[in-house]
């Protein structure tokens, strides 16, 4: 239904511009026609990250310019070329690993976000100057902030995992392209099941990012995984789905458990219940914002706000459904997995029609969605929102 409903979208959308073309090139607009939009291409909706900012929806398992390295499969949903580098957004799809995925390495220059949408992975991070090596077993929801200079590793354990975040700044896919596989799927299958029989030795050539300097990859072979996690954790005097968990100073490493982060929840427009994962404290200079956003539905007369933000943003929804409306565009109906870009100073609005629905929000700068909607509410102490409206 819903791919069928994407179709019929772009195509009024494309009926509309080219009805709205002059044949003569002439650049005065005078077509009243609010659909019409201007300077932007027909369709919201594609396959692959575009190669210049625009705004556009691409869908979960979009084709997401695909590439396969040791039987995973990562998609870039927003590439460097899609958000004028401001991010990366990539999901990773792999079956369950007898060892680690990736050989542990450091990078000097970008900010990687791990978080788990479906399954459990574990995740190692230690950050600069020999402090303790941590790790923790990610279950859905749950996030790890792997810093500038923290060496980290990972290893899939559940057989249907999906893993993925922002890399910040945005470009790093480059060394997928470098060193994976170009993947081409007919069905768009999370990953292919004849991966979940194979293995993938690390090391071997072709098949890690052993020695991509000039991508940013820096092998750590000394560091040697510790194993010995009790409930999810190690070291044994950390706090991992059993008490709160606080975002790091600038600088660590750091892990937030689904739910036992900070909390703030914004009125508003309905409610929602803004649970940052990165603020501008731990971004500093690389500058950008990602919180978690649960969503009600709007009251009656309540007008959905738009927003234009100097930055650019990107939304991804993560349960529920979510409605959003961009520049002139049609309104694009986008279920769990999928992401929609707006380039800086592009208006848009979103609402869910869902009774409660989440999104991923990544905010380039400082004064994105998540700030300002924490900056107008207060803080919170639950996940959902009250029982009734204010
Ligand atoms: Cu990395």
């Amino acid at each position: 239904m819903l791919s069928l409903a994407t179709t019929v979208t772009g195509l009024l959308c494309l009926g509309t511009l080219i009805a709205a073309q002059s044949p003569t090139g002439n650049q005065t607009n005078t077509n009243t026609n609010t659909n019409t939009i201007t300077g932007l291409p027909a369709s919201l909706y594609v396959d692959n990250a575009p190669d210049h900012l625009r705004p556009y929806v691409i869908r979960q398992y979009a084709t997401a310019q695909s590439t396969v390295l040791r039987g995973e499969v990562f998609r870039f949903y927003i590439t460097g070329p899609s958000s004028n580098n401001a991010f990366t957004l990539v999901t990773v799809n792999a079956p369950q690993n007898a060892v680690l995925n990736v050989l542990p390495h450091i990078h000097e220059r970008h900010f990687e976000n791990f978080y788990n949408y479906k399954g459990r992975f574990q995740l190692w991070a230690q950050g600069e100057d020999n402090t303790t090596q941590e790790t923790r077993v990610l279950t859905q929801g749950d996030f790890g902030a792997v810093v500038r200079n923290s060496t980290h590793t990972f290893q899939m354990m559940d057989p249907d995992s999906q893993m993925g975040g922002a890399i910040v700044p945005g470009g790093f896919e480059a060394v997928f392209f470098a060193i994976g596989k170009n993947r081409s799927s007919t069905t768009h299958t999370p990953y292919d099941p004849h991966f979940a029989s194979e293995t993938y030795p690390l090391g071997s050539s072709n098949s890690t990012m052993s020695g991509e300097q000039s991508f940013d990859v820096y092998n750590q072979p000394q560091f040697t995984p510790r194993r010995d996690a009790l409930n999810g954790t190690a070291p044994a005097n950390t706090t991992w789905h059993d008490g709160p968990n606080a975002l790091a100073p600038f600088g660590q490493p750091y892990f937030i458990a689904n739910g036992f982060g900070p909390k703030f929840i914004n009125n508003e427009t309905g409610y929602q219940i803004i649970q940052p994962l990165v603020t501008a404290e731990q971004s500093g200079d690389l500058n950008f914002t990602t919180s978690t956003i649960s969503l009600s539905t709007t009251p009656e007369n309540v007008t959905i706000p738009t927003w234009q933000i100097r930055e650019t943003v990107a939304l991804q929804v993560l349960e529920g459904m979510l409605w959003v409306q961009i520049a002139e565009y049609d309104v694009a109906v986008m279920t769990v997995g999928d992401v929609a870009l707006v380039p800086g100073g592009v208006q848009f609005r979103y609402w869910t029609e869902t009774w409660f629905a989440k999104m991923m929000v990544l905010c380039q700068g400082s004064n994105g969605v998540d700030s300002q909607l924490i900056a107008r509410g207060g803080s919170y102490d639950a996940v959902v929102f009250p029982n009734e409206w204010v």
